[in-house]
């Protein structure tokens, strides 16, 4: 049972933070230091709920603006309109995206040279996907937000909010005891009932509808269903290609193939191969997903990709053979994007050098003309541009240097999933409606077992209802469903997804969806 979302309080072991050098000092924008401004209008609000009155004000001296706040005009937001929920909780008027509208376009027109992220599958950006790199206390990945947020707030003209706009107190566990939360994340649990520790005793749901305070007994009068009708259908599919996402450290790059070269060492006949050598070679296809090493929860940066090219394992034959010792490659981009990684992990998930995604040659944001491909692996170590394997000779401790084994102690989610569809579903009491998602798991190698379920509850994870991934599923690639769920009863409902992998290792905080059901 989830009670409240852990926001990585831990610090990072000296081991952890080397292993994350690599990962993060490459997987993440540094550039960055100044605050966020705030953007153009948002039309609405992420909730999908009422945004506040929201005339676009314009900040002086800055050509930017965002929704007008009202923090003493009340809303229910996607909350059934009661009391409680517009002058309590007033939740149409909270959490980042209510002003903001989508933090990747605000990322991008604020000036600052962060790194390029954008919301897909129409999900917009949330905080949810700023916090795997600056929820940390660690300089590789970027400021901590909570310091450059307050202040960005404090000094702005047109917040005119106060700490409850983007915060919320979860009081579980001890009287007194509170914890400090973001809405967005806060909005999801059951202590948005307002009995965060008894919430599961039916005593406080039956005593609340006795007094009429609530319908469904939840104070927030958020509906449960704990005998949910739902179908649910698995696949691996590939969705739209434009719907992969796009993760450049350093902008969009271009390549002239004619000068590029991929100059492999540590092999006996030191070579380079140019574009026209490596179309000549066996060119193997598959399909494989590819996630943003920090992914977050209901994360948009996952996609499954048909990729084809040259395996990594022909082109070290092609050089020869390993010189004795050579057991890991340097590997760097044409943009300057630069990391390392054990040859052995490589190879065993039919690493390749892929020249073409979607069946036609890489674009420029792709990576032309050659991405290294490294299946079950989070992306940081899918070099794009790439122009160099440059051969090492690594102490076995630092060989298992996959990124899934040293993830711990960032918010990283090495078995996670998503919804596909936004929070403010819209759906009709008796009527079957599509839910979609995603899950998967970094299963490229012995420290990550592969997706075995996925889990939806309607009911804050009282009940859920569990779906086994089929044994004869590619673990190197997502499952999807699609989930049919016909409600009985009108109301707010809250959708919990979650992973889990062959290890019983679980999604530690599932996503969220806001469904709001209609007569
Ligand atoms: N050359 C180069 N390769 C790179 C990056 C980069 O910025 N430059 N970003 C990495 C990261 S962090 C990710 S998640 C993936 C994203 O790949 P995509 O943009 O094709 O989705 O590329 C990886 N390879
Ligand atoms: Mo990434």
């Amino acid at each position: 049972m989830l009670k409240h979302y852990s926001s990585c309080k831990g610090r990072l072991s000296k081991k952890a933070a080397l292993a994350l050098t690599v990962a993060l000092a490459a997987c993440l924008g540094l550039a960055a230091l100044s605050a966020c401004s705030p953007q153009p209008s948002a039309t609405s609000s992420s909730d999908g709920g009422s945004a506040p009155e929201s005339a676009a004000v314009e900040t002086e001296g800055s050509a930017s603006s965002v929704a007008a706040m009202n923090p003493t005009g009340t809303s229910a937001g996607l909350l059934p309109a009661n009391e409680y929920n517009e002058a309590f909780i007033n939740a149409g008027s909270r959490g980042c995206n209510t002003c903001h509208g989508d933090l990747g376009a605000l990322m991008e027109n604020s000036g600052l040279d962060h790194i390029k992220i954008e919301g897909e599958y129409g999900k917009p950006v949330t905080i949810a996907d700023c916090l795997p790199c600056h929820r940390q206390h660690w300089v590789g990945s970027g400021p901590y937000y909570g310091d450059m947020l307050h202040e960005r707030h404090y000094s702005s003209d047109s917040f005119t909010g106060n700490c409850w706009s983007c915060h919320a107190q979860d009081s579980s566990g001890e009287v007194g005891e509170y914890q400090w939360e973001l809405w967005d994340e806060y909005k999801y649990t059951a202590s948005l009932g307002g009995f965060p520790d008894d919430y599961y005793d039916e005593r406080v749901q039956n005593w609340l509808k006795q007094r009429g305070a609530s319908t469904t007994g939840t104070m927030s009068n958020v509906a449960l269903d704990s005998e949910p009708n739902l179908q649910v259908e698995l696949s691996q599919e590939v969705k739209d290609e434009e719907d992969l996402f796009v993760l450049n450290n350093y902008g969009t790059f271009e390549v002239d193939a004619s000068q590029w070269a991929l100059n492999v060492t540590g092999v006996a006949n030191e070579r380079s191969f140019t574009l026209e050598d490596l179309k000549a070679m066996p060119q193997t296809e598959m399909t494989v997903t590819q996630v943003c090493f920090t992914s977050a929860i209901n994360s948009p940066f996952a996609g499954n990709i048909p990729v084809k090219g040259v395996l990594l394992s022909d082109i070290i034959e092609a050089c020869g053979g390993l010189t004795d010792g050579t057991n890991a490659f340097a590997l760097a981009g044409a943009d300057g994007w630069a990391t390392a990684y054990a040859i052995n992990l490589m190879t065993d998930n039919n690493a390749m050098i892929a020249l073409e995604y979607f069946g036609h040659e890489l674009t420029a944001d792709q990576g032309y003309p050659a991405t290294l491909v490294i299946p079950g692996e989070p992306g940081a170590p899918w070099v794009k541009h790439i122009v160099s394997l440059g051969g090492l000779q690594w102490e076995a401790d630092k060989l298992i240097n996959s990124y899934a084994a040293n993830s711990d102690g960032i918010t990283s989610h090495k078995v996670n999933s998503a919804w596909f569809q936004n929070d403010g579903v819209q759906a009709k009491v008796g009527q079957p409606l599509e839910l979609t998602g995603y899950g998967f798991a970094w299963s490229g190698t012995d420290f990550v077992a592969p997706l075995a379920t996925l889990s939806i509850s309607f009911d804050y994870g009282d009940t859920w209802t569990d779906v086994s991934i089929p044994a004869d599923a590619d673990p190197y690639q997502w499952s999807t469903f699609a989930a049919t769920w016909t409600p009985q009863a009108p109301g707010t409902y809250v959708a919990w997804l979650k992973a889990t992998n062959a290890d019983g290792y679980e999604q530690e905080t599932p996503a969220g969806l806001f469904i709001v059901v209609e007569e």
